[in-house]
């Protein structure tokens, strides 16, 4: 029996469900429906509408793929979400998303969402590579065919920020309050970006609505934290086996869960902190804790893990070590951080240890490799960056970059070939078999790659030395010999 919502009636009374009215039209619309709004933003709207009783309903929407629209429309919405942890699972009901659009099929439908007045915020999970942004100046990138595409007919765009300038447009034009523009991604400083990117093709577009969106439109930054594995085809199976329940939707996820909001609204602000959510005048440095502690931890494991072998995060973490490896990756990051008041980055560093620990997630390291060229630089290369202004060395963090090179090679170190899902990956991989047996000519050629390294590290000659030797070693003696040389040597 499929999950919706007559069937949801029948399941045990031990699982959680909200029990609020789904009615009305939706004040929420959220771009790129995917495992992880589910399991945060979703949850966290469902939590607000069961306490206090007003209407923050989503309309979901997917830009690129119908998946979640053929997941969630014929169950009315609904899904389960379960919390693992070791032997334990909680299952709750999650009722927020009223529908997905798939805007592949009907765009107008989602440009009429996002132009009723109604929609009061507009949340996004759209990925790094969603905003168009080259990852290292932060400008939209006008050569994007989509771009391009977007610029010259709004009435049915391609890309997330065709979406938002199209809607915004219309509330411009019809006289209307514009919506607040959240973005949920995992990019420093992503209100920043978003606006940006907004600002960027509205201006091509007409410079009375660009000047419009400068002036009325709030993009505030967040900061968003919760582990959400893909949901494979075991999964659903699984829970149907212990639920009674068949949900393609279904998503499995950790305990943990945090939200921090940039606390500026330009239109009604959902009250959020009655669910935990934190707001704040500066998400700034909770952005770059989480990116260069958690990110560049899961960035490092997932490269270096996976190439040894690891195909669960538990696993590449739990490795001879490895831990002392992601140990040193925090303290190399660490000197760069912002501090917050009154809180303990040493407990906060024990814990992201014990939410790597947790089998029951299966957390893929496959799955974090996942678009390197747009991640490294904020994991990674940023913290290298600031560093090497106060002229420190970060020995460990270059191996991690030596891991994602050696990873773009394309076979791990059992010969095993895997496939590079990155938007960058053509021209990643012509540098990498160009330059496959000249190590120095592959590092200068990749460094001096701007889309990922920007321009500063073309006359850093140390790094260029160290991020060379890092990568001969892990070719010359392999991943563990490498990580244990490594660690035992720097006392950093
Ligand atoms: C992961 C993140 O896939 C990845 O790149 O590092 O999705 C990570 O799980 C989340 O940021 C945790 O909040």
């Amino acid at each position: 029996m499929r999950l919706n919502d007559l069937t949801v009636n029948i399941l045990k009374s031990n699982i959680y469900r909200s029990s609020y009215r789904r009615s009305g039209d939706c004040t929420v619309v959220h771009l790129g429906v995917g495992a992880f709004h589910k399991a945060h933003q979703a949850v966290y709207f469902d939590r607000l509408m069961d306490i206090d009783k007003t209407n923050w309903m989503i309309q979901g929407a997917s830009i690129r793929r119908p998946v979640a629209a053929n997941q969630l429309n014929p169950q009315d919405g609904i899904f389960t979400l379960v919390e693992r942890n070791g032997d334990q699972s909680w299952f709750q009901i999650v009722r927020s998303i009223k529908s997905v659009i798939d805007a592949t099929a009907a765009p107008d439908l989602l440009v009429q969402s996002l132009s009723n007045p109604k929609t009061v915020l507009t949340t996004l999970t759209i990925t790094e590579k969603g905003y168009n942004l080259h990852p290292s100046y932060g400008e939209l990138n006008f050569e994007n065919p989509s771009i391009i595409a977007d610029i010259n007919n709004l009435s049915a765009p391609v890309t997330a920020i065709g979406y938002l300038v199209a809607g915004l447009a219309n509330r411009w034009r019809n006289g209307d309050r514009p919506f607040t523009v959240l973005s949920c991604d995992n990019i420093s400083m992503n209100g920043q970006c978003t606006r940006r990117a907004v600002l960027d093709m509205s201006s091509k577009v007409d410079t009375n609505l660009s000047d419009w969106i400068n002036a009325k439109v709030a993009f505030p930054s967040s900061m968003v934290d919760r582990i959400v594995p893909a949901t494979t085809s075991d999964d659903i199976q699984k829970l149907e086996s212990s639920i009674g329940m068949y949900d393609e939707a279904l998503v499995n996820t950790e305990p943990f869960s945090q939200w921090v909001i940039e606390d500026n609204f330009c239109n009604i602000r959902p009250p959020l902190e009655k669910v935990g959510v934190q707001f704040t005048t500066n998400v700034e440095p909770y952005e770059k804790l989480k990116l260069r502690l958690l990110n560049a931890a899961h960035s490092t494991l997932a490269y270096l893990g996976s190439l040894a072998g690891y195909e669960y995060v538990h696993q590449a973490i739990d490795a001879p070590w490895f831990l002392s490896l992601i140990e040193k990756v925090w303290n190399e990051a660490e000197t760069t951080l912002d501090s917050i008041e009154s809180f303990e980055i040493t407990s906060y560093r024990s814990d992201l240890i014990s939410r790597f620990k947790n089998k029951a997630l299966q957390h893929r390291t496959e799955q974090i490799a996942i678009d390197g060229s747009q991640k490294i630089c904020q994991r990674i290369l940023n913290s290298i960056k600031e560093r090497r202004n106060n002229r420190l060395r970060s020995p460990i963090l270059t191996l991690s970059v030596a891991g994602w090179i050696r990873w773009l090679f394309g076979s791990d170190e059992s010969g095993k070939n895997y496939k590079i899902i990155d938007p960058l990956a053509e021209k990643l991989k012509e540098i990498v078999e160009t330059n496959e047996n000249d190590f120095p000519t592959l590092v200068r050629t990749m460094i001096t790659f701007e889309p990922v390294f920007g321009t500063e590290f073309a006359s850093d000659s140390i790094f260029e030395i160290d991020l060379c030797n890092a990568l001969s070693e892990l070719t010359e003696n392999g991943v563990a010999t490498t990580v244990e040389k490594y660690v035992r040597r720097e006392a950093v």
